[in-house]
C-alpha cells in the first residue's frame, strides 16, 4: 500500500456487498475495436475483477440477465437498440441505467462517443468502490466544461517547479521509444475523473519544447493519451522564433514571425492531428512577450490563435502579470492590464486566470475579473500543488477553497453570477470553456507526495467536470474508494479533511492576511522580511504592518482595488461594516486596537486565530491517531508522522508571526495565550537549503 494506485484501488469489497453487485455483473458485453474501447474493457476488468473477487467474462452478445452493456449507439447494437437519446448529453456525456436486452435484464453503460462510455464505465466502479446501491440506477452525466487540463510545471531537466512529490514523470531521455506504463496509469487516473488535457511543461517555458527532438517525444506521450481522451497541450516561450527559428524578432505583428508560427504549428498537427494547443506566460516575471514591442496581450494570443485556428488548437493566455515597475497595487495590475482588451481576442484564445488576484494563497477574495471581461472566454486556474500551503507535509484538502472561489458570486449580472458560471461559459453564452489544475504530480511512488495530497488531484477533476459539485461529497467518495467504506472511519476522515482548509489559512494568514512565505522558496512564516530583489514579492509590501496598525488598504481611501467588482462585492469590501472578517486585511488597514464583530480587538483575534490553527492541526492528529488499525499500517503512518511535521510548522507559523507582529505593535497577548517560546531572532536566523521545488 504505497499510494500508487489512487483512488483506484479496487481492492476486494466485502463478500455480502460483493454478492450483490456480482448479480449485476454477470457478463460484460462492449465493443473492443478502438483503443479506447479496449481501455474501457481493460479498467472495467480490473476493477470488477479487483472489488468483486473475478471479472466477468466478454461476451459479444448479451445472453443472460445481469450483463453489463457498455457503448455507444454507433459502437454497439445492443446500445442502438435501446434507442436511448444521448446526443443531448453533449460532448463527453453518459448515462448509466436499468435496461433490457434480448429479454435479459441489464446495465446499459452509454456515452455519446467513445471516450463518455469510458467516462460512464469509470463512474460504474466509482459506485462499487462507494459502496452505493445499484439497484435502481439513473445516472445522467453531462459537462459544460469542454477543456479540463492539468498544467504541469515541469522543466525540460527534469526538475518540477513548486512540486513537492519528486522530480517530473516525463521521461525525456528515454521517450520516444520507452513508454514508462505509468504514463498509463495517469491517463487512467485523469479519465476516471474526467479531465481531458495536459500541458506537459513549465509555463517558465524552454523554447527547445517546440523543436523536432521535443515534439517527436511529446508525440509519442500523446499517443499513449489519446485512447484516455486526453488531448496534450504545450507551455510555449513567445521568443521562441527567435531563439529556435533563427529571427531577429518575435514581434507578433512581424509577417516572418507570424510564418513562424503557423509553420510550427502545421508541423505539430502533422505529428499530433489532436494536439490541443498552447498556454502561454508573457511579460509576467521576467518572461517575454508582446509588450517587448509595444504590442498588446491581444496582439500577441491572436498571431498564436491564428496560428491555431484551421486546426482546431487553442492559446491558453495567462493573465497571470504584474510588474514592478508598476507602482499600483500588485493586485489590480491584471484587471488593468485585461480588462480593456475584452471582445479584442481571437475566437480561440481563453484568458487563464488565477483564482485569486495575487497568487494561490491559502485564501483570496475571487479575481475581479471573473464577470469583468463577458466577451472572453475565461479559464480558471487553481493551483493543486500547495507552493502556498505546507508543500507534500500538510494535510490540507482543497476542495473547501476551489468550492469557495467557484460559488463566489461576482454579481456580473446580478445575484447568483457565480464565478462556476463565468467559467462554465452559462453567464455570457461561451461554448468554449475551462478549467486548469497546476499539477502536484511527479515520481514519488504515491504520485502527489502524500496520500491525501491525491484527495488534491481527484477535487480538481471533479469540480473540473461540474464546478457544482460540493467538496464534501467530493471528499467522501475519495476517502471511500482510497481508504475504506467503514463509516465511522470515513466520517470522521473527512470531517478531518474539511477543516484542514480553515487550519491552514489560520496559522498562516489568517484575517485576510496573504504573501508572508519566505520568499522564493515560499517555505515557512518571514513577515519580516523587506529585501530585494522586488517590493512585491517581500512580505512587508503586503501585511504593511507599524506600531499602530496592519492591513492593506485597497478600499476607496487607498488602492481602490475594490472598485474592480460589480457595486454591490465593491460595496460590501469597502466598508468595515460589512467586509467578512476573512478579508478584513486584504482589503483595510486597521489599527491593533480595532473592535472585531466578536467585541475582541484585532490584535487579540488575530492572536486567537493563529492559535485556533495549531489547535485544529492538533485535533486532526488526535483524530488520525484513533483511526490506527482501521487501514493499513504503510499508509496510517505515513499520514501520522506528516500530521506530527505539520503540527511543528503550524506551530512555529503561529510563533513566528506573533513574535513578529507583537515586535512592532508591543501588545501583549491575550489571557492564556503562551507567548512563543523563541525570540523573533531565532526566526528570523532559520535558513532552509533543502527546499524542493525552487531553483534560486
Ligand atoms: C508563482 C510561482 C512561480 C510561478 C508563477 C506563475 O511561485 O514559480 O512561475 O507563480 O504562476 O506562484 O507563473
Amino acid at each position: 500500500e504505497d499510494g500508487y494506485d489512487l483512488w483506484l484501488r479496487y481492492r476486494p469489497l466485502p463478500e455480502t456487498q460483493a454478492a450483490v453487485y456480482r448479480s449485476h455483473a454477470a457478463q460484460l458485453v462492449l465493443p473492443v475495436a478502438t483503443p479506447t474501447q479496449q481501455a474501457t474493457r481493460d479498467e472495467l476488468l480490473r476493477g470488477l475483477g479487483g472489488l468483486l473477487g473475478h471479472a466477468p467474462a466478454v461476451a459479444s452478445a448479451v445472453d443472460r440477465d445481469g450483463a453489463i452493456v457498455v457503448g455507444t449507439p454507433a459502437s454497439s447494437p445492443a446500445v442502438a437498440a435501446l434507442k436511448l437519446d444521448v446526443r443531448a448529453l453533449g460532448r463527453d456525456g453518459y448515462l448509466i441505467r436499468h435496461a433490457v436486452v434480448d429479454g435479459h435484464a441489464v446495465i446499459a453503460i452509454v456515452g455519446q462517443d467513445d471516450v463518455a462510455a469510458l467516462y460512464g464505465a469509470f463512474h460504474f466502479l466509482r459506485l462499487l468502490q462507494t459502496a452505493q446501491s445499484i439497484d435502481h440506477l439513473d445516472v445522467r452525466e453531462a459537462t459544460r466544461m469542454s477543456l479540463r487540463v492539468l498544467d504541469h510545471w515541469d522543466d525540460l531537466s527534469g526538475h518540477v517547479e513548486r512540486g513537492y512529490a519528486g522530480n517530473s514523470i516525463w521521461d525525456w531521455q528515454k521517450l520516444p521509444d520507452w513508454l514508462d506504463p505509468r504514463y498509463i496509469d495517469y491517463a487512467r487516473a485523469n479519465a476516471s475523473i474526467g479531465i481531458n488535457g495536459t500541458v506537459l511543461n513549465n509555463v517558465n517555458a524552454n523554447a527547445a519544447i517546440l523543436t523536432p527532438l521535443y515534439l517527436d517525444k511529446v508525440k509519442a506521450l500523446a499517443g499513449v493519451f489519446r485512447p484516455y481522451g486526453i488531448r496534450v497541450y504545450l507551455s510555449v516561450k513567445f521568443s521562441a522564433p527567435i531563439e529556435i527559428g533563427g529571427l531577429k524578432t518575435a514581434d507578433p505583428l512581424d509577417p516572418a514571425v507570424q510564418r513562424w508560427w503557423r509553420a510550427k504549428a502545421d508541423e505539430i498537427y502533422a505529428l499530433i492531428p489532436d494536439f490541443g494547443g498552447f498556454l502561454v506566460k508573457a511579460n509576467s516575471e521576467g518572461q517575454p512577450g508582446p509588450q517587448d514591442y509595444g504590442r498588446t496581450h491581444a496582439d500577441g494570443a491572436n498571431v498564436l490563435a491564428s496560428a491555431l485556428a484551421s486546426h482546431g488548437g487553442v492559446v491558453m493566455w495567462r493573465a497571470f502579470v504584474y510588474s514592478q515597475h508598476n507602482t499600483d497595487d500588485r493586485a489590480k495590475q491584471a484587471y488593468t492590464e485585461f480588462k480593456p482588451l475584452d471582445g479584442k481576442f481571437a475566437a480561440n484564445v481563453l484568458l487563464q486566470v488565477k483564482n485569486g488576484p495575487i497568487d494561490f494563497q491559502p485564501r483570496e477574495p475571487f479575481n475581479p475579473l471573473f464577470g469583468a471581461m463577458p466577451k472572453t472566454p475565461l479559464m480558471m486556474e487553481f493551483q493543486i500543488t500547495k507552493e502556498y500551503l505546507g508543500f507534500a507535509t500538510h494535510l490540507v484538502y482543497l476542495g473547501p477553497l476551489f468550492e469557495e472561489v467557484l460559488r463566489a458570486d461576482t454579481h456580473a449580472k446580478g445575484n447568483g453570477s457565480t464565478v462556476a458560471k463565468v467559467i462554465d461559459g452559462e453567464l455570457d453564452g461561451h461554448t468554449l470553456t475551462g478549467i486548469a489544475g497546476v499539477a502536484n504530480i511527479g515520481t514519488d511512488r504515491d504520485w502527489n507526495g502524500s496520500d491525501f495530497n491525491q484527495a488534491n488531484w481527484y477535487a480538481y477533476g471533479r469540480l473540473a467536470w461540474n464546478p457544482q459539485l460540493s467538496s464534501r461529497v467530493i471528499a467522501e467518495e475519495w476517502v471511500r474508494a482510497t481508504f475504506s467504506n467503514d463509516e465511522a472511519f470515513v466520517k470522521r476522515v473527512v470531517d478531518m479533511m474539511m477543516l484542514s482548509r480553515e487550519a491552514v489559512v489560520d496559522y498562516m494568514t489568517p484575517l485576510g492576511l496573504h504573501h508572508l512565505m519566505g520568499k522564493g522558496h515560499h517555505y515557512g512564516p518571514a513577515p519580516w522580511d523587506a529585501s530585494g530583489p522586488r517590493a512585491d514579492w517581500t512580505p512587508v509590501y503586503y501585511h504593511r504592518a507599524d506600531h499602530d496598525g496592519i492591513g492593506f488598504d485597497r478600499s476607496h481611501t487607498g488602492s481602490n482595488a475594490v472598485a474592480q467588482y460589480a457595486p454591490p462585492i465593491a460595496a460590501e469590501f469597502d466598508d468595515l461594516k460589512t467586509i467578512p472578517d476573512a478579508y478584513l486585511l486584504w482589503f483595510h488597514h486597521v489599527p491593533w486596537s480595532y473592535r472585531m464583530r466578536s467585541g475582541r480587538t484585532l490584535w487579540d483575534e488575530l492572536v486567537m486565530h493563529y492559535t485556533q490553527g495549531v489547535d485544529d492541526v492538533k485535533q486532526m492528529r488526535a483524530t488520525w491517531q484513533a483511526l490506527d488499525g482501521r487501514i493499513d499500517a504503510e499508509r496510517y503512518r505515513k499520514a501520522a508522522v506528516f500530521l506530527g511535521i505539520q503540527e511543528k510548522e503550524a506551530q512555529w507559523w503561529r510563533d513566528a508571526s506573533i513574535a513578529y507582529f507583537q515586535s512592532l505593535n508591543g501588545l501583549p497577548l491575550p489571557a492564556g495565550y503562551a507567548p512563543p517560546p523563541q525570540p523573533l531572532s531565532y526566526y528570523e536566523s532559520l535558513s532552509f537549503p533543502f527546499v524542493p521545488g525552487y531553483r534560486p
